[in-house]
């Protein structure tokens, strides 16, 4: 994208501020997505992606943004110059995301792009376009704990004014609990964690998907960096590499104006609320579950989790 471009994606999203709100939820096929994504989801579906491409698929606030870092920074060969090209949005498009005109739909941002590309996505595996297993494309899967999650997740539906209004803490956990409600005033968007993190845990062997754990990422930042390296065929030098993981620390991305979504105006993300780069830490869930909430979230998760075997972290020992 070139610097007119990159320029006229900010002045669409401040053109586009003036009818944001926070979008109403539809189910499709059962999973709730705010309207505009929901409305335009048969052109999502339809997408035919390059086999080059690489999708980093999360359910929200798992480590995204931090993945797609890392990965430009190593299909670049960590040349931060380069990396600071243009904003996260910009540089690895958002398959599904529509936001009223004239801000780009993910598909138009990807459609001038050339291949090889990093898509992001928050759509469970169900729902992901046919295209990127019929094209056999690599795709990475971040999962972080349940409990970390919803306090990330909360946050962030009270600073994005497109987001569903989170209501009150109290009221948001059983949100989260329940994912995917008949009730669309009770759901959150792209549904159920649970439901997300299994059904790619489920795939990952038969899809070759990858799949990381936040935890693991903020345990040993290198040993994911190499993983994701050595998963995405390169061989990186070791200066190179220890680059790519100080320029993706937290520190690092927080203060760089293309990862940290200062692109988007406060209108659209109130980083007065709540920073995008909000606090990075394993554990923050402590400082937000009273030990009713953790009781009873512990309970829930049991019944939701006991066929799966993925091993989550909430805290290091
Ligand atoms: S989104 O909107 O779904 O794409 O958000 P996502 O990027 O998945 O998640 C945002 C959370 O990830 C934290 N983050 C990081 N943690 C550690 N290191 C690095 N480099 C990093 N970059 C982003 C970010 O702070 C959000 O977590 P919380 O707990 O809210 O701070």
């Amino acid at each position: 994208m070139s610097e007119d471009e990159e320029l006229s994606y900010s002045a669409a999203i401040q053109e586009a501020s003036k009818s944001i709100c926070r979008f109403p939820l539809i189910p499709v096929k059962g999973i709730p997505l705010m309207s505009y994504i929901a409305n335009n989801f048969d052109a999502i579906s339809a997408f035919c992606p390059d086999s080059s491409d690489l999708l980093i698929a999360t359910y929200p606030k798992a480590g995204t943004t931090w993945t797609q870092e890392i990965v430009d920074l190593l299909l670049h060969n960590g040349d931060a110059e380069t990396c600071r090209r243009a904003p996260t949005p910009v540089r690895s498009p958002f398959l599904e995301i529509c936001n009223p005109p004239p801000i780009p739909t993910g598909l138009e941002l990807l459609s001038k792009m050339a291949p090889p590309r990093i898509i992001k996505t928050h759509l469970p595996f169900q729902l992901v376009p046919a295209g990127f297993w019929e094209k056999k494309c690599k795709a990475i899967y971040i999962a972080r704990n349940a409990k970390d999650n919803v306090v990330s997740y909360y946050h962030f539906d009270r600073m994005n004014l497109t987001q569903p209004e989170p209501g009150p803490w109290e009221g948001y956990i059983h949100k989260f609990m329940h994912g995917e409600c008949i009730l669309m005033c009770s759901a959150v968007p792209w549904g159920s964690w649970y439901d997300h993190v299994k059904g790619y845990w489920e795939e990952r062997d038969k899809r070759n998907i990858l799949y990381i754990f936040y935890e693991d990422m903020k345990e040993n930042p290198r040993r994911e960096v190499e993983r994701i390296m050595r998963y995405l065929d390169l061989s990186l030098s070791d200066d190179i590499i220890t680059r790519i993981v100080e320029l993706t620390s937290f520190t690092a991305m927080k203060e760089n104006p293309m990862a940290n979504y200062t692109c988007i105006p406060k209108s659209v993300f109130d980083q007065s609320i709540s920073a995008f780069m909000r606090k990075g830490e394993v554990g923050d869930w402590k400082n937000h579950f009273t030990p009713e909430q953790s009781a009873e979230f512990d309970a829930d998760y049991e019944r939701q989790m006991k066929q799966a075997d993925i091993p989550f972290r909430t805290e290091f020992y």
